[in-house]
């Protein structure tokens, strides 16, 4: 047979002006209210995405440095921005592949996240070729061993976090929350960490209640229980993109120097080598 990879990301906009079309690709077709595309445009500004963006530059050496490691094509999909997932699975297709492998570069199952991939990649391999698809990794051992090696030795309190759902996920018996906290849990028993905890970030307007605590308010929590140091986690984010780059390292770093507290992130795994051949691990096991 012949293999592939897609390996998917939530995208990003490759310049200012991208902003309102990509925004209108996560609402999909829902009413977009002008002070919510305005305030996204001005956070993707102070980023400095004017005309072009370092975020999806990640994906793309990660891609790159997977296609390496397995010695197979990988073609990346985006499931909001170009190149569209279906982009990659007709590339995939060019290539000549009857088997794909679908990995998306986040590690927790949800129904309202990991499932859209999913739906994407198959409705657009319609058939053509067989999809051995991802569906979480969030346990796996090398991912695990990663994190685990950038927060141990701290003595800051550590908290984990990830970006928040709608909270009816949980009425749904969405694995999604016990999946994060799985992996929250397993890097503070490799790092015999002392002090942890987890939050959600990234939480978004949409007029219904998302899962809790949001970590800015969740940072007053700390203070007032005499936390003074704090290193992030982000454990269901693997590179640097906006989640990151504004929700914690301006948002979250405001909020705590407004408290007096002192917060650090670690390294996001981006296209570290160590990261990859975990990538490389995770679909050498999918494609037997
Ligand atoms: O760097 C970038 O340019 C893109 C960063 C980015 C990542 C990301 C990951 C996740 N999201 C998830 C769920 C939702 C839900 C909504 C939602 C909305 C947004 C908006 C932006 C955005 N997300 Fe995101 N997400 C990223 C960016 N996300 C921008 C829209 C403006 C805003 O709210 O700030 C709500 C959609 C709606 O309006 O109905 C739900 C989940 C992840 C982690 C898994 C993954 O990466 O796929 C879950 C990165």
């Amino acid at each position: 047979m012949t293999e592939a990879v897609v390996l998917m990301a939530y995208g990003s906009p490759e310049r200012l002006a991208d902003v309102p079309a990509y925004y209108a690709d996560i609402r999909g077709g829902r009413p977009v209210a002008p002070e919510h595309l305005a305030d996204l445009v001005e956070r993707y500004r102070r980023l400095g995405i004017e005309d072009s963006s370092p975020l999806n530059a990640i994906t793309e050496a990660t891609r790159d440095a997977l296609e390496e490691e397995l010695g197979l094509p990988v073609f990346t999909g985006m499931k909001h921005w170009t190149p569209h997932i279906a982009d990659a699975a007709e590339a995939a297709l060019a290539a000549g592949a009857d088997r794909v492998a679908g990995l998306v570069l986040a590690p927790h199952y949800s129904a309202l996240s990991i499932k859209g991939y999913r739906d994407q990649l198959e409705h657009a391999l319609d058939g053509r070729a067989e999809l051995e698809f991802v569906e979480s990794w969030h346990a796996e051992p090398g991912f695990v061993d990663l994190l685990a090696d950038r927060v141990r030795g701290t003595d800051a309190h550590v908290v984990f976090t990830a970006h928040s759902l709608p909270a009816r996920i949980l009425e749904m018996g969405d694995p999604y929350k016990e999946q994060l906290l799985e992996t929250a849990a397993l890097i503070a028993r490799s790092a015999q960490l002392r002090a942890w905890s987890f939050s959600f970030q990234s939480e978004s307007p949409t007029g219904e209640p998302w899962l809790g605590p949001d970590i800015l308010d969740y940072l007053d929590a700390l203070h007032a229980d005499g936390v003074e140091h704090v290193l992030v986690c982000p454990v269901g984010f693997v590179s640097d993109h906006l989640e990151i780059r504004w929700d914690i390292d301006v948002e979250a770093q405001e909020k705590a120097a407004e408290l007096g507290m002192r917060l650090e992130r670690i390294e996001m795994p981006n296209d570290d080598p160590a990261f990859i051949r975990t990538l490389a691990a995770i679909v050498k096991r999918a494609l037997p």
